[in-house]
Protein backbone atom coordinates (compact mmCIF):
# COMPACT_ATOMS: atom_id res chain seq x y z
CA UNK A 1 0.00 0.00 0.00
CA UNK A 2 2.91 2.34 0.89
CA UNK A 3 4.12 1.68 -2.64
CA UNK A 4 1.31 3.04 -4.05
CA UNK A 5 0.46 5.72 -1.49
CA UNK A 6 4.04 7.04 -1.99
CA UNK A 7 4.28 6.47 -6.07
CA UNK A 8 7.13 4.60 -4.84
CA UNK A 9 9.27 2.79 -8.31
CA UNK A 10 7.22 -0.22 -9.57
CA UNK A 11 3.98 0.88 -8.49
CA UNK A 12 2.67 1.44 -11.68
CA UNK A 13 3.52 -2.64 -12.20
CA UNK A 14 1.49 -3.35 -9.46
CA UNK A 15 -1.47 -1.74 -10.52
CA UNK A 16 -0.74 -3.95 -13.68
CA UNK A 17 -1.01 -6.86 -11.80
CA UNK A 18 -3.69 -5.51 -9.71
CA UNK A 19 -5.98 -4.97 -12.50
CA UNK A 20 -7.48 -8.04 -13.35
CA UNK A 21 -8.63 -8.47 -10.10
CA UNK A 22 -10.26 -5.47 -9.58
CA UNK A 23 -13.72 -4.26 -11.01
CA UNK A 24 -15.82 -5.96 -9.16
CA UNK A 25 -16.33 -3.15 -5.83
CA UNK A 26 -19.31 -0.76 -5.96
CA UNK A 27 -17.66 2.39 -4.72
CA UNK A 28 -19.92 5.18 -3.12
CA UNK A 29 -18.82 8.91 -2.78
CA UNK A 30 -19.87 10.69 0.55
CA UNK A 31 -19.19 14.43 0.06
CA UNK A 32 -21.36 17.83 1.70
CA UNK A 33 -19.64 20.82 3.60
CA UNK A 34 -17.26 20.45 6.03
CA UNK A 35 -18.90 19.44 9.41
CA UNK A 36 -22.17 17.74 7.46
CA UNK A 37 -21.87 14.78 9.14
CA UNK A 38 -19.90 12.82 6.58
CA UNK A 39 -17.61 10.85 8.54
CA UNK A 40 -20.30 9.72 11.16
CA UNK A 41 -22.25 8.13 8.59
CA UNK A 42 -19.27 6.51 6.97
CA UNK A 43 -18.90 4.71 10.41
CA UNK A 44 -22.58 3.71 10.57
CA UNK A 45 -22.14 2.92 6.91
CA UNK A 46 -18.99 0.60 7.48
CA UNK A 47 -21.37 -0.67 10.55
CA UNK A 48 -24.38 -1.50 8.11
CA UNK A 49 -22.21 -3.62 5.82
CA UNK A 50 -20.31 -5.32 8.00
CA UNK A 51 -23.70 -6.09 9.83
CA UNK A 52 -24.51 -7.95 6.28
CA UNK A 53 -20.80 -9.64 5.78
CA UNK A 54 -19.64 -6.67 3.13
CA UNK A 55 -16.12 -6.16 3.09
CA UNK A 56 -15.17 -2.53 3.40
CA UNK A 57 -13.20 -0.17 2.27
CA UNK A 58 -13.05 3.74 3.26
CA UNK A 59 -11.25 6.21 1.59
CA UNK A 60 -10.70 9.48 3.69
CA UNK A 61 -9.83 12.15 1.69
CA UNK A 62 -7.32 14.48 4.21
CA UNK A 63 -8.77 17.68 4.00
CA UNK A 64 -5.74 19.87 4.78
CA UNK A 65 -8.15 22.79 3.06
CA UNK A 66 -8.18 25.88 4.88
CA UNK A 67 -11.55 25.43 5.75
CA UNK A 68 -10.83 21.89 7.64
CA UNK A 69 -7.26 21.96 8.55
CA UNK A 70 -7.13 18.99 10.87
CA UNK A 71 -10.43 17.32 10.84
CA UNK A 72 -9.05 13.89 9.44
CA UNK A 73 -7.55 13.26 13.53
CA UNK A 74 -11.59 13.59 14.02
CA UNK A 75 -12.48 11.52 11.21
CA UNK A 76 -9.96 8.73 12.41
CA UNK A 77 -11.62 8.90 16.13
CA UNK A 78 -14.72 8.52 14.60
CA UNK A 79 -14.55 5.39 12.57
CA UNK A 80 -11.77 3.84 14.97
CA UNK A 81 -13.55 1.39 16.34
CA UNK A 82 -13.48 -0.09 13.05
CA UNK A 83 -9.87 -0.03 12.98
CA UNK A 84 -9.27 -3.84 14.34
CA UNK A 85 -11.64 -5.40 12.02
CA UNK A 86 -9.58 -7.18 9.31
CA UNK A 87 -12.52 -6.89 6.82
CA UNK A 88 -12.17 -3.24 6.84
CA UNK A 89 -9.68 -1.03 5.10
CA UNK A 90 -9.47 2.58 6.08
CA UNK A 91 -6.68 4.75 3.85
CA UNK A 92 -6.55 8.28 3.76
CA UNK A 93 -5.43 10.60 1.35
CA UNK A 94 -3.76 13.93 1.08
CA UNK A 95 -5.35 16.75 -1.16
CA UNK A 96 -2.81 18.56 -1.96
CA UNK A 97 0.51 17.08 -3.89
CA UNK A 98 0.81 17.04 -7.11
CA UNK A 99 -0.86 18.66 -9.47
CA UNK A 100 -4.67 17.84 -10.26
CA UNK A 101 -3.71 14.26 -9.06
CA UNK A 102 -5.76 14.12 -6.16
CA UNK A 103 -8.55 11.84 -8.55
CA UNK A 104 -5.61 9.59 -9.83
CA UNK A 105 -4.18 9.01 -6.46
CA UNK A 106 -7.70 8.17 -4.93
CA UNK A 107 -8.39 5.64 -8.49
CA UNK A 108 -5.19 4.21 -7.86
CA UNK A 109 -6.16 3.27 -3.94
CA UNK A 110 -9.60 2.14 -4.85
CA UNK A 111 -8.00 -0.06 -7.67
CA UNK A 112 -5.88 -1.86 -4.81
CA UNK A 113 -9.09 -2.03 -2.39
CA UNK A 114 -11.47 -3.57 -5.23
CA UNK A 115 -8.47 -5.89 -6.07
CA UNK A 116 -8.27 -6.62 -2.28
CA UNK A 117 -11.69 -7.98 -2.44
CA UNK A 118 -13.74 -4.89 -0.99
CA UNK A 119 -17.31 -5.13 -1.58
CA UNK A 120 -17.90 -1.44 -1.11
CA UNK A 121 -15.63 1.62 -0.62
CA UNK A 122 -16.49 4.54 0.53
CA UNK A 123 -14.84 7.70 -0.52
CA UNK A 124 -15.33 10.50 1.85
CA UNK A 125 -14.37 14.00 0.51
CA UNK A 126 -15.28 17.46 1.50
CA UNK A 127 -17.28 19.04 -1.35
CA UNK A 128 -15.61 22.26 -1.42
CA UNK A 129 -13.01 22.43 -3.95
CA UNK A 130 -13.29 21.58 -7.16
CA UNK A 131 -10.22 18.98 -6.65
CA UNK A 132 -12.37 17.12 -4.31
CA UNK A 133 -15.92 16.86 -6.67
CA UNK A 134 -13.77 15.11 -9.13
CA UNK A 135 -13.29 12.60 -6.87
CA UNK A 136 -16.77 11.70 -6.87
CA UNK A 137 -16.48 11.45 -10.55
CA UNK A 138 -15.18 8.33 -10.07
CA UNK A 139 -17.43 6.90 -7.76
CA UNK A 140 -20.68 4.37 -8.93
CA UNK A 141 -22.88 6.67 -7.07
CA UNK A 142 -22.13 9.76 -5.27
CA UNK A 143 -23.95 10.42 -1.43
CA UNK A 144 -24.19 14.13 -1.08
CA UNK A 145 -24.68 15.10 2.79
CA UNK A 146 -26.66 18.34 3.60
CA UNK A 147 -27.62 19.21 7.29
CA UNK A 148 -30.41 20.81 8.42
CA UNK A 149 -31.50 24.58 7.78
CA UNK A 150 -29.36 25.39 5.09
CA UNK A 151 -32.25 28.33 4.13
CA UNK A 152 -31.25 29.85 1.17
CA UNK A 153 -27.81 28.48 1.64
CA UNK A 154 -29.33 25.29 -0.50
CA UNK A 155 -29.16 27.70 -3.94
CA UNK A 156 -25.62 28.33 -3.27
CA UNK A 157 -24.61 24.52 -2.63
CA UNK A 158 -26.52 23.94 -6.02
CA UNK A 159 -24.39 24.71 -8.67
CA UNK A 160 -21.54 22.27 -7.94
CA UNK A 161 -23.19 19.62 -5.93
CA UNK A 162 -26.87 19.41 -7.04
CA UNK A 163 -25.49 17.67 -10.34
CA UNK A 164 -23.60 15.29 -8.90
CA UNK A 165 -25.73 13.67 -6.25
CA UNK A 166 -27.07 10.41 -6.63
CA UNK A 167 -28.74 10.24 -3.70
CA UNK A 168 -29.14 12.93 -0.95
CA UNK A 169 -29.04 12.44 3.13
CA UNK A 170 -30.93 15.40 5.04
CA UNK A 171 -28.26 14.42 8.22
CA UNK A 172 -29.11 15.71 11.60
CA UNK A 173 -32.57 14.99 10.90
CA UNK A 174 -32.87 15.57 15.02
CA UNK A 175 -32.34 19.22 14.32
CA UNK A 176 -34.91 21.87 13.42
CA UNK A 177 -35.73 22.59 9.91
CA UNK A 178 -34.98 18.82 8.27
CA UNK A 179 -38.55 18.45 6.74
CA UNK A 180 -38.48 21.95 5.04
CA UNK A 181 -34.48 21.17 3.86
CA UNK A 182 -36.30 17.94 2.62
CA UNK A 183 -38.68 19.92 0.73
CA UNK A 184 -36.18 22.39 -0.63
CA UNK A 185 -33.91 19.32 -2.28
CA UNK A 186 -37.15 17.59 -3.54
CA UNK A 187 -38.39 21.09 -5.24
CA UNK A 188 -35.48 21.71 -6.49
CA UNK A 189 -35.17 18.67 -8.41
CA UNK A 190 -39.11 18.23 -9.16
CA UNK A 191 -37.73 21.37 -11.67
CA UNK A 192 -35.87 18.95 -14.00
CA UNK A 193 -38.42 15.95 -13.28
CA UNK A 194 -41.55 15.49 -12.85
CA UNK A 195 -43.03 16.02 -9.07
CA UNK A 196 -43.15 13.08 -6.68
CA UNK A 197 -44.85 12.56 -3.30
CA UNK A 198 -41.51 10.94 -2.07
CA UNK A 199 -40.87 11.34 1.70
CA UNK A 200 -44.06 14.06 2.01
CA UNK A 201 -46.29 13.55 4.73
CA UNK A 202 -43.29 11.28 6.58
CA UNK A 203 -41.35 12.91 9.37
CA UNK A 204 -39.85 9.80 10.70
CA UNK A 205 -35.91 9.43 9.97
CA UNK A 206 -35.61 7.29 7.00
CA UNK A 207 -39.02 7.34 6.57
CA UNK A 208 -38.43 7.48 2.77
CA UNK A 209 -41.23 6.18 0.66
CA UNK A 210 -39.59 4.71 -2.47
CA UNK A 211 -40.44 6.62 -5.57
CA UNK A 212 -41.62 4.18 -8.33
CA UNK A 213 -39.38 4.47 -11.07
CA UNK A 214 -40.81 3.90 -14.64
CA UNK A 215 -38.97 2.00 -17.10
CA UNK A 216 -36.85 4.39 -19.13
CA UNK A 217 -37.07 7.35 -16.73
CA UNK A 218 -34.07 8.96 -15.52
CA UNK A 219 -32.79 8.86 -11.95
CA UNK A 220 -34.11 10.95 -9.84
CA UNK A 221 -32.09 11.38 -6.17
CA UNK A 222 -34.18 10.30 -3.65
CA UNK A 223 -33.75 12.52 -0.17
CA UNK A 224 -33.82 10.75 2.92
CA UNK A 225 -33.21 11.81 6.02
CA UNK A 226 -30.95 10.54 8.65
CA UNK A 227 -29.72 10.83 12.04
CA UNK A 228 -26.12 8.88 12.09
CA UNK A 229 -25.18 9.36 15.37
CA UNK A 230 -28.52 7.25 15.93
CA UNK A 231 -27.92 5.03 13.01
CA UNK A 232 -31.55 6.21 11.83
CA UNK A 233 -32.32 6.20 8.09
CA UNK A 234 -28.81 4.18 7.46
CA UNK A 235 -30.23 1.57 6.13
CA UNK A 236 -32.59 3.13 3.61
CA UNK A 237 -29.36 5.06 2.43
CA UNK A 238 -28.06 1.63 1.52
CA UNK A 239 -31.24 0.92 0.05
CA UNK A 240 -31.21 3.90 -2.15
CA UNK A 241 -27.61 2.95 -2.78
CA UNK A 242 -28.36 -0.46 -3.90
CA UNK A 243 -31.55 1.09 -6.00
CA UNK A 244 -28.97 3.67 -7.83
CA UNK A 245 -26.53 0.94 -8.44
CA UNK A 246 -28.95 -1.75 -10.20
CA UNK A 247 -30.27 1.26 -12.19
CA UNK A 248 -26.48 2.04 -13.41
CA UNK A 249 -26.42 -1.78 -13.82
CA UNK A 250 -29.60 -2.11 -16.88
CA UNK A 251 -30.04 1.54 -17.89
CA UNK A 252 -28.24 2.98 -21.21
CA UNK A 253 -27.75 5.66 -18.82
CA UNK A 254 -25.28 3.52 -16.86
CA UNK A 255 -23.74 2.37 -19.78
CA UNK A 256 -22.95 6.08 -20.45
CA UNK A 257 -21.52 6.57 -16.99
CA UNK A 258 -19.51 3.12 -17.07
CA UNK A 259 -17.86 4.55 -20.72
CA UNK A 260 -16.94 7.93 -19.39
CA UNK A 261 -15.53 6.83 -16.42
CA UNK A 262 -12.97 4.36 -17.87
CA UNK A 263 -12.38 7.19 -20.37
CA UNK A 264 -11.32 9.46 -18.16
CA UNK A 265 -9.54 6.87 -16.45
CA UNK A 266 -7.24 5.97 -18.87
CA UNK A 267 -7.00 9.59 -20.46
CA UNK A 268 -5.66 10.56 -16.35
CA UNK A 269 -3.35 7.61 -16.63
CA UNK A 270 -2.11 8.20 -20.09
CA UNK A 271 -1.14 11.82 -19.28
CA UNK A 272 0.55 10.72 -16.44
CA UNK A 273 2.56 8.32 -18.50
CA UNK A 274 3.31 10.48 -21.43
CA UNK A 275 4.78 13.78 -18.99
CA UNK A 276 6.80 11.14 -17.06
CA UNK A 277 8.15 9.64 -20.65
CA UNK A 278 8.21 13.16 -22.12
CA UNK A 279 9.55 15.21 -19.16
CA UNK A 280 12.88 12.92 -19.06
CA UNK A 281 13.47 12.66 -22.38
CA UNK A 282 13.32 16.10 -23.40
CA UNK A 283 15.35 16.59 -20.32
CA UNK A 284 18.03 18.38 -22.32
CA UNK A 285 15.87 20.26 -24.56
CA UNK A 286 13.69 21.67 -21.64
CA UNK A 287 16.66 22.87 -19.93
CA UNK A 288 18.14 24.68 -22.90
CA UNK A 289 14.58 26.33 -23.69
CA UNK A 290 14.70 27.15 -19.90
CA UNK A 291 18.19 29.09 -20.90
CA UNK A 292 16.63 30.54 -23.43
CA UNK A 293 13.44 31.85 -21.99
CA UNK A 294 15.85 33.44 -19.34
CA UNK A 295 17.22 35.29 -21.93
CA UNK A 296 14.16 36.28 -23.99
CA UNK A 297 15.31 34.41 -26.63
CA UNK A 298 12.95 32.04 -27.59
CA UNK A 299 9.95 32.11 -25.62
CA UNK A 300 8.57 29.06 -23.76
CA UNK A 301 5.22 28.93 -26.15
CA UNK A 302 7.50 28.01 -28.84
CA UNK A 303 9.95 26.12 -26.72
CA UNK A 304 7.47 23.86 -26.26
CA UNK A 305 6.19 23.41 -29.15
CA UNK A 306 9.18 22.60 -30.64
CA UNK A 307 10.20 20.49 -28.00
CA UNK A 308 6.90 18.63 -29.07
CA UNK A 309 7.29 18.63 -32.20
CA UNK A 310 10.69 17.01 -31.72
CA UNK A 311 9.74 14.15 -29.04
CA UNK A 312 6.65 13.04 -31.71
CA UNK A 313 9.24 12.80 -34.38
CA UNK A 314 11.49 10.74 -32.44
CA UNK A 315 14.20 13.23 -32.37
CA UNK A 316 14.89 13.07 -28.95
N1 LIG B 1 -27.22 16.21 16.17
C1 LIG B 1 -26.54 15.50 15.31
N2 LIG B 1 -25.21 15.66 15.20
C2 LIG B 1 -24.55 14.92 14.30
C3 LIG B 1 -25.20 13.98 13.45
N3 LIG B 1 -24.28 13.41 12.64
C4 LIG B 1 -23.10 13.96 12.96
N4 LIG B 1 -23.24 14.86 13.96
C5 LIG B 1 -22.18 15.67 14.60
O1 LIG B 1 -21.71 16.64 13.70
C6 LIG B 1 -20.30 16.87 13.91
C7 LIG B 1 -19.55 16.73 12.60
O2 LIG B 1 -19.63 15.39 12.18
P1 LIG B 1 -18.57 14.73 11.20
O3 LIG B 1 -19.05 13.36 10.92
O4 LIG B 1 -17.19 14.89 11.67
O5 LIG B 1 -18.77 15.65 9.91
P2 LIG B 1 -17.90 15.65 8.57
O6 LIG B 1 -18.85 16.03 7.49
O7 LIG B 1 -17.17 14.37 8.42
O8 LIG B 1 -16.90 16.82 8.83
P3 LIG B 1 -15.52 17.16 8.04
O9 LIG B 1 -14.82 15.88 7.74
O10 LIG B 1 -14.79 18.04 8.98
O11 LIG B 1 -15.94 17.89 6.81
C8 LIG B 1 -19.87 15.88 14.96
O12 LIG B 1 -19.82 16.54 16.19
C9 LIG B 1 -20.97 14.83 14.95
O13 LIG B 1 -21.14 14.20 16.20
C10 LIG B 1 -26.63 13.82 13.60
O14 LIG B 1 -27.29 13.05 12.92
N5 LIG B 1 -27.23 14.62 14.54
MG1 LIG C 1 -15.12 14.00 8.06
Amino acid sequence: MRIIDDRREGYLEVLSTLFPHSGRAYVVGITGNPGAGKSTLVDRLIENYRASGKKVGVIAVDPTSPFTGGAILGDRIRMQRHFLDPNVFIRSLATRGHLGGLSRSAGDVIRVLDAFGCDVILVETVGVGQDELEVTRMAHTTLVIVPPGMGDDIQAIKAGILEIADVFAVNKADREGADSTVRDLEQMMSLGHEVSSVTRGHSAAGSHVKAERKAGEPWRPPVIKTVAVKNEGVADVIRACEEHRKYLETTDDGQRKALSRATEELHAIFRDALLTAAESRAKAALEDALKRSLSRTTDPYSSSAEIVRGLLAGEF
